[in-house]
Parts: C-alpha cells; structure tokens; sequence
C-alpha cells in the first residue's frame, strides 16, 4: 500500500474526520477542540449551508488550532477559502474546479483531494495530479445523497489501479474502519459516526483505537 503521507510533508491516513458543520448543532470550533485531544490527525472543513465569510471565519480559526496541534486541515469545496487561510488542502467533487484550475491557485505544495464514485473517475483524477482519492459511498449514509453504497471490496479492485492515498467514505462505523484499510484504503474519512455523537472526543479515540490494531 502506497504511504500514507502525501509526499508533501502532510498526513493522509488513517481518519480524516469530516466536520460537517453547516447543518450540526454544533459550532466547529467546539467540535475541534474536542478533537484535538482524541489523537485525530487530519480533519476536514465540509460545510454546504453557512456563508462563504462564516466558513472562511471558521477555517481562519481551524487553521490556528489545526498547525499548533500538528494535524492536516483540509477545505470542503472552496479552494479560495483554503489559499485565503493558507490551509493545507482542498478537497473537491466532481462538481467542482477541475485539478489543474485548483493547482494554479494553490500551488504544488499543497494537497488536492478528488471525490470519485468509480474507478474511472479515480483514474482520471490520479492522471490530473490529485494527491489521494476519497472514493465511495462504501455504506448507506443520510450525510449525502451519494448513490448506491459500493461496499468494501470495492477499495480492493480501486487498489489495482490507483497508487496514491486511497480514502474511503460513506457510511463509516468504527467497526468497518481497519476492515477498509486491510481492503487497501489509507484512510477512511468519517462524518456522522463521529459528529453526531455526544461525546466527539470519545467517538474519535475509538476509532483511533480501532485503527491502530492495523500496520499501515
Ligand atoms: N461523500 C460520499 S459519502 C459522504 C461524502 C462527503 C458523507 C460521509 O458521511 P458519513 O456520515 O460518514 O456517512
Ligand atoms: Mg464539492
């Protein structure tokens, strides 16, 4: 299995915590200070509901407590966000700016990460630079209208064409984590399973836990 780093310098495996905040209680800045102390090194800003100033407020903060505390802050969707707040990484669908818009933007340095739904799409995303793959949804999830789940033996056909971080997503319980990383995948990005529980902190050093039973 390729490294989980991004060859950048940058931490792309086990748990990418999808902070889902738009349309969750509670406020991200809550949510990452509970996180910081769980042991989760990788964290995403995904927020399709507030204003463009409140998610860039929310990011300018994320990205102070996200460098301090060593762990990789990427931005949902909006790439100009994530250059205004210099934050490691955009992650963009298939909906969003194409690859080589996004690099002029941010430059080499910094991390691309390309939502797939097929092997297709992943390939055409790993030929146009991106430095790793959110592919799935691999389970059910009410988080986005994503299609039909492709479950974990997907990751495992995904893994002969792709050789740059591969991470999961959709649907994710700390039951299926280290089952997907033994499938092939770097890291599983997880939303619900983690920002809806009452105990955030917890929830993520579950899955930390989990995680570890497993060598990448
Ligand atoms: N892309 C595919 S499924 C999904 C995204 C952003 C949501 C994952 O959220 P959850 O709650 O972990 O299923
Ligand atoms: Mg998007």
């Amino acid at each position: 299995m390729p490294q989980a780093s991004s060859g950048k310098g940058l931490y792309l495996g086990g748990i990418c915590v999808l902070m889902d905040c738009g349309d969750r209680a509670r406020p991200p800045f809550d949510s990452i200070i509970d996180l910081i102390g769980s042991g989760i090194k990788w964290v995403q800003l995904r927020d399709k509901e507030s204003s463009r100033l409140a998610i860039y407020k929310a990011a300018r903060l994320l990205k102070t407590l996200t460098q301090a505390n060593n762990i990789t802050l990427i931005i949902n969707d909006y790439v100009d966000i994530a250059a205004a707040v210099d934050a490691d990484g955009v992650h963009l669908g298939q909906d969003d700016l194409p690859i080589h818009e996004a690099r002029k933007i941010l430059g080499n340095s910094k991390i691309i990460g390309i939502s797939t739904h097929d092997i297709g799409q992943a390939i055409k995303a790993q030929q146009d630079g991106a430095d790793y793959i959110g592919f799935g949804p691999i389970y059910k999830t009410l988080t986005k209208k994503a299609g039909t789940p492709k479950g974990p033996d997907s990751i495992k056909e995904l893994r002969r064409h792709i050789h740059i971080p591969i991470t999961a997503i959709g649907g994710i319980q700390q039951e299926h984590a280290a089952g997907l990383i033994d499938c092939g995948a770097n890291a599983v990005a997880v939303a619900s399973a983690i920002m809806d529980e009452d105990d955030i902190s917890k929830a993520a050093d579950a899955f930390v836990t989990e995680l570890t039973r497993v060598k990448q």
